[in-house]
């Protein structure tokens, strides 16, 4: 192509050169006719003709030149002629040339161009083929996308219906529901109502109920405060006829007692006008003989009976306690104790409370007689002896130990506490009073215990609820002995 489009532009640059000039040869070669423009010869007046214009030079020979001699001419035209020959000879060759050059290459060249465009078409053919088919391809791909997207837009859609219509449903049940419901709870309203006015009926009958039983409980009330007052005054009235009654018959135990003591010392007024404390006072007013005498403790114009020992030891010594035959039970209770027990004038037991307002009423001094069956006396003595009232369970006291029981004290130490079968006092898990028998100071339970029971007669068997005063016998070796427990004031000392 570019080759045709070259010579074409050569043929027409000739052209515009000499086109306008004044005559034309024509070569013809084969099937190309080829056209040489010479220009006129009075235009080329120049000698050195050049070779380049010969082809220009093709023409009839000009004037000027017809005009000169005849063998150069003749020369000149020789030379012409076979340069002319040269020419075409060389212009055949070169035509020659050309048209094998350009013929083949032409071949080959349009082949070449063809194959190239044919390829290239092809290329872009394929290119465009496969390119559709790509776009063809994302067309679908997009198409199935939006086939796929509006499917699902629809299954959504669907679905959205589906539930709308669900979500309707559910609406006018819930509606339904809810419209039931308003009727029910108007029926409720109704029935509550109903049940308030019943209930504030039933409140206010309530109500006056309580006032009707309120009217009664104060009624009653006020009645049981009557009765109550009835009650304290009659209680009062009981309290002073009780009172009354004791104060009677007390008078009538001192009226007793004045009689039996008249009947007792019925010879020796003179005394028993004189009011004595203990048998040391009537020992110093000088009586000697042992005997039954009445005393009076501090303060109290109640009298005793007491067996006074005058004989033993200076005299004047008030028996607490004495056993001699074993004829009085001394296993008794707290209260026996505490009032006392048997006779004066045989065996007997004065009484805790006596003991215990005499021995403080001033200093006595204890003294414990014993003699067993032999005939052996001992006695055991206290300068310092007294015991406490019940309150403190008749605890013992005593200090300034001497005597021939033994060289350490039978009597259990200060403070212990009186114990009798019914109350146990003692220092012992079990209750000494119950196991050793009678009423005494027992501690756990201690070395002496001279309210334990009286065995009659010579024994060699260890009884351990025998009279017992351990530091002069052993544990109970004082069968049928004598005791007595005596006290005295300074006197005896
Ligand atoms: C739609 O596309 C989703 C993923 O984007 C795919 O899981 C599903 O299978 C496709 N459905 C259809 C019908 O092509
Ligand atoms: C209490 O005694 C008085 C007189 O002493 C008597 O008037 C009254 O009725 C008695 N009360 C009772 C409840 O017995
Ligand atoms: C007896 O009375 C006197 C005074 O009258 C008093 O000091 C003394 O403590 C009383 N004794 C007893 C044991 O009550
Ligand atoms: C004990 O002595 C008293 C007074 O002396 C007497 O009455 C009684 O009969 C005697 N009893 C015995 C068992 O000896
Ligand atoms: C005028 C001219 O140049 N003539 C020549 C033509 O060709 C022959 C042989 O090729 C030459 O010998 C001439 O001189
Ligand atoms: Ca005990």
């Amino acid at each position: 192509m570019g080759w045709l489009l070259a010579l074409g532009s050569l043929a027409v640059a000739v052209a515009v050169t000499f086109g306008t000039e004044r005559k034309k040869h024509q070569v013809q070669h084969g099937p190309c006719s080829y056209t040489f423009i010479l220009p006129e010869v009075e235009q080329c007046q120049t000698r050195d003709f050049q070779v380049t214009n010969s082809l220009q030079r093709d023409s009839p020979l000009p004037p000027e030149t017809a005009h000169a001699e005849p063998t150069w001419q003749e020369r000149k035209l020789e030379n012409l002629e076979s340069a002319t020959e040269n020419n075409t000879q060389w212009l055949q060759k070169l035509e020659n040339y050309i048209q094998r050059n350009v013929r083949s290459e032409m071949v080959e060249m349009q082949r070449n161009v063809i194959h190239t465009q044919t390829a290239t078409m092809l290329e872009i053919g394929t290119n465009l083929l496969s390119q559709s088919a790509e776009h063809t391809r994302k067309l679908t791909d997009v198409e199935t996308q939006v086939l796929n997207q509006t499917s699902r837009l629809e299954i959504q859609l669907l679905e959205f219906s589906l539930s709308t219509t669900r979500l309707e449903k559910q609406l006018l049940q819930q509606t339904q529901e809810v419209s039931r419901l308003n009727d029910k709870n108007s029926y409720l309203e109704q029935r509550f109502a109903a049940m308030e006015t019943r209930h504030s009926q039933e409140l206010q009958a309530i109500q006056q109920e309580k006032q009707q039983l309120q009217g009664l409980l104060d009624r009653q009330s006020r009645l049981v405060t009557l009765l109550e007052g009835q009650l304290a005054s009659s209680t009062r009235n009981s309290t002073l006829l009780l009172r009354q009654q004791a104060a009677l018959s007390d008078t009538v135990q001192r009226l007793l007692a004045t009689v039996t003591h008249c009947n007792d010392i019925a010879i020796p007024s003179k005394e028993k006008t004189e009011s004595f404390r203990d048998c040391a006072d009537i020992y110093k007013s000088g009586i000697t003989e042992n005997g039954i005498y009445s005393i009076h403790l501090a303060n109290s114009t109640q009298a005793i009976k007491v067996y006074c020992d005058m004989k033993t030891r200076g005299g004047g010594w008030t028996v607490l306690q004495h056993r001699f035959n074993g004829s009085v039970d001394f296993h008794r209770g707290w209260n026996e104790y505490k009032a006392g027990f048997g006779d004066p004038s045989g065996e007997h037991w004065i009484g805790n409370d006596v003991i215990h307002l005499l021995t403080t009423s001033q200093d006595y001094t204890l003294q414990v007689q014993l003699k067993d069956m032999e005939g052996n006396q001992a006695y055991s003595q206290y300068e310092r002896f007294y015991t406490d009232g019940e309150e403190n369970k008749y605890s013992v006291h005593s200090q300034g130990f001497s005597g021939t029981a033994g060289r350490i004290s039978s009597l259990t130490h200060s403070g212990t506490m009186f114990s009798t079968k019914d109350q146990d006092n003692d220092h012992c898990s079990c209750k000494c009073a119950q196991m050793a028998s009678g009423g005494w100071w027992f501690e756990a339970c201690g070395p002496s215990n001279l309210n334990g029971i009286y065995y009659a007669g010579f024994s060699n068997v260890m009884r351990y609820n025998g009279i017992k005063w351990y530091y002069w016998k052993g544990p109970s070796l004082m069968a049928t002995v004598t005791t007595m427990m005596n006290v005295c004031d300074m006197m005896c000392r």
